[in-house]
């Protein structure tokens, strides 16, 4: 029998303790374990490399990427690190030109250094994707994000797959979530998330996953985690894993809200422009409505004006509150240009569209009205 989304949500990995049929297992919070002889154990020696509670969680999500594996990371940028390790000094990764900016410093301040290549195309245009592709095999790793982080572009996921010949394409899946896009079904080798943001979905932790179906993937990521020891706490583990059992219908308000939030953006005079996935207008809503469940939590808009402008309405928020992240249940605002993309050289920045009029909304699970009329007083205080 195989079950829906939300009961694998609630249940994969959560089966009561066999020991004492607590219905919340323990965490295991253990750096080692005791051994009978030299060698001889319950399948633990020492928790870098393994834990009952991570080992639960990973289980957990992989169901819901509907993946065979799953290897967690302390954080986002270390999931994303493990997997820049699969690669060779020489290898070229060709990115979106819309990422998070810890990714494109990850990218550009320390793996540059190691001797990967990286280049940057508009993934949303698969003939400007096609064209860099001429030589498949000098690509290794194709780097997508959809929806982006900060400009909620969208890539068709299955036109990539069709073009990436022998690259891997990795997905960072974290606007979307789970629930909404499932990007190994689409032909992705590689799913990553931030579990800080809506797995987790609560702000309380920081935390990454890398999740495939290729065995030997698996291994290679196993032996990284152990090996770099960016590994998750059990406690942290026990979050991520209470999180996603509201990821359904944390997800589902998320959209309703986010939906409320960008079209009375849309309809507002100090408002230049809203990017949102959702709205007709936006230039991959076609391909979002097909390969995604719904548009997600995300907003970004241009307010008119500049900085000063954009500085004036942050502050004058009183339900949103100014911050990096995103995916929490509490709706926050945040300043890409000064704040979640300040690593990307002001050029860069200018060439992939960070205005400082640009901002990011992560639409919570308060009250429409209250989003809303906190957006609207605020705008007219501008
Ligand atoms: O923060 P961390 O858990 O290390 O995850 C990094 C990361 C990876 N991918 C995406 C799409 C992300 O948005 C992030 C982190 N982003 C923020 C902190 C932010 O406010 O955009």
């Amino acid at each position: 029998m195989s079950f829906r989304f939300e009961t694998r949500a609630i249940h994969t990995g959560s089966e009561p303790d066999p020991q004492t049929g607590a219905v919340i297992p323990p965490i295991y919070a253990t750096s080692t374990y005791a051994q009978e002889a030299p060698g001889v154990h319950k399948g633990y020696d020492y928790s870098r490399a393994d834990n009952p509670t991570r080992q639960r969680l990973e289980r957990a999500l992989a169901d819901l990427e509907n993946a065979q594996y799953c290897v967690t990371f302390a954080s986002g940028v270390a999931a994303t690190a493990a997997i820049l390790t699969l690669l060779e000094p020489g290898d070229r990764v060709l990115s979106g030109d819309d990422t998070y900016g810890g990714t494109y410093r990850l990218f550009e301040q320390v793996y540059r250094k190691y001797g990967l290549e990286f280049c940057y195309v508009d993934t949303s245009d698969l003939e400007a994707v096609r064209s860099h592709l001429r030589d498949p095999t000098d690509t290794k790793l194709l780097w997508i994000e959809t929806p982006t982080n900060p400009r909620m572009k969208i890539t068709d996921l299955r036109g990539i797959a069709e073009l990436k010949g022998d690259a891997l394409l990795a997905v960072d899946n974290t606007f979307a979530s789970p629930y909404l896009q499932r990007p190994l079904e689409l032909g992705a080798d590689l799913v990553l998330h931030s579990s800080t943001k809506y797995l987790g979905g609560h702000s309380d932790l920081i935390g990454g996953a890398v999740m495939t179906n290729d065995p030997e993937l698996h291994e290679r990521l196993k032996f990284i985690q152990k090996s770099v020891g960016a590994v998750p706490s059990p406690f942290d583990c026990f979050l991520v894993h209470r999180g996603i059992k509201t990821l359904a219908v944390r997800m589902r308000t998320h959209c309703a809200n986010a939906r409320r939030v960008a079209q009375f953006l849309e309809e507002h005079p100090a408002v230049e422009r809203v990017y949102y996935p959702g709205l007709e207008t936006h230039p991959g809503h076609e391909v979002a409505k097909r390969q995604m469940d719904d548009f997600g939590g995300m907003v970004s808009f241009e307010i008119r004006g500049g900085l000063p402008e954009a500085t004036a309405f942050l502050q004058k928020l009183r339900v949103f509150t100014l911050a990096e992240s995103l995916g929490g249940v509490e709706s926050l605002a945040n300043h890409p240009a000064t704040m979640t993309h300040a690593s990307i050289p002001p050029e860069e920045r200018a060439r992939r569209g960070i205005r400082d009029s640009l901002i990011r909304l992560s639409v919570g699970l308060e009250h429409p009205d209250d989003l809303v009329e906190d957006l609207e007083q605020a705008l007219e205080a501008v």
